[in-house]
């Protein structure tokens, strides 16, 4: 059987002698999985709030409190949550796959809890907090169920550990994923509007070194006249479909 997708031979055959690949992620992965992306009109979350309002650090010195349950709202949403067959399929590809990176820029931690071993998440994790003060990771917090909660060791206000707009990524794993885009025979941007750098730039740099440059998405993005392959499908069809008919033994068909 091939799977509901069909794959071009070419890619199929690109992929099956590739040594070398890397994975960039966004939240259309986790749609599947029932977690809200960030621009799609219909179920984004920033149809319902304002971003400026909830995602910057302007907004979290100014309503610590509102941005926290906004937070935590999210963490409950993805604490219900299951990784799908999306998340799967990238499991099933870095065991196949000699070199293998998968970068994500979601900060829901399915990638890890479907079981891939190797993920560098650009914009931090979501059940991750860090001092304000003192820009350093922090394990539990105040126990007092404090909204915000404190800093166990200076008392100053925790913060969610992810990047907000207007800051730098961490630079180790931004290197990291730099190495792995212009090294990779193959690249794949999955479920990302690809708008919001410098993320966006990482299939760029992989296509400037010579790499395929393989889009999945439903909808086309800027980055999907200068792709390789666009493969129009949603994650959860398209990558199970792809791991079927490059490597016929992992089936799940
Ligand atoms: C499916 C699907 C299915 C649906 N299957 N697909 C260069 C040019 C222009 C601007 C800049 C630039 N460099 C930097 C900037 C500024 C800014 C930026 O990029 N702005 C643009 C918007 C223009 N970047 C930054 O500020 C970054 N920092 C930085 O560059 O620092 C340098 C610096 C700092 C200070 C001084 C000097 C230099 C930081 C960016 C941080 C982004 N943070 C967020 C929030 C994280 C925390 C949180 O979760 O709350 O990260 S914003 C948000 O966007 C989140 C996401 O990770 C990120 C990307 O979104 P994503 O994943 O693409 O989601 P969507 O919703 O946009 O798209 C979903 C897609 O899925 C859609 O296409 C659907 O079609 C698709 N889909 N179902 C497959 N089933």
């Amino acid at each position: 059987m091939t799977g509901p997708f069909p794959i071009p031979a070419a890619l199929i055959e690109r992929l099956r002698s590739a040594q070398r690949v890397a994975v960039l992620t966004g939240a259309g992965i986790s749609a599947e999985s029932g977690v809200p992306t960030f621009r799609d009109a219909q179920t984004g979350l920033w149809a319902r709030y304002s971003p400026q309002e909830l995602a910057n650090a302007e907004a979290f010195r100014r309503n610590p409190r509102l941005v926290w349950e906004w937070y935590a709202w999210r963490q409950q949403i993805v604490r219900q949550a299951m990784p799908n067959p999306g998340h799967q399929a990238l499991v099933i590809m870095e065991q196949r796959i000699a070199t293998f990176t998968l970068i994500t820029q979601n900060v829901d931690g399915l990638h890890r809890r479907a079981g891939s071993h190797q993920v560098l998440e650009l914009h931090g994790n979501l059940f991750r907090s860090k001092c304000l003060a003192e820009d350093r990771p922090v394990e539990g917090d105040s126990e007092d169920n404090e909204v915000p909660p404190r800093c166990p060791r200076c008392g100053g206000l925790l913060r969610p550990d992810v990047v907000w707009f207007g800051e730098m990524l961490p630079a180790a794993v931004l290197h990291a994923a730099g190495q792995a885009a212009t090294h990779a025979e193959v690249f794949f941007s999955i479920g990302t509007s690809a708008q919001v750098y410098p993320a966006a730039d990482l299939p760029l740099q992989a296509l400037a070194a010579g790499a395929t440059v393989v889009e999945i998405n439903p909808q086309p993005t800027p980055l999907s006249a200068v792709a390789s392959f666009a493969l129009h499908g949603a994650a959860g069809v398209v990558l199970p479909a792809l791991i079927a008919q490059v490597w016929a033994e992992a089936s799940p068909y």
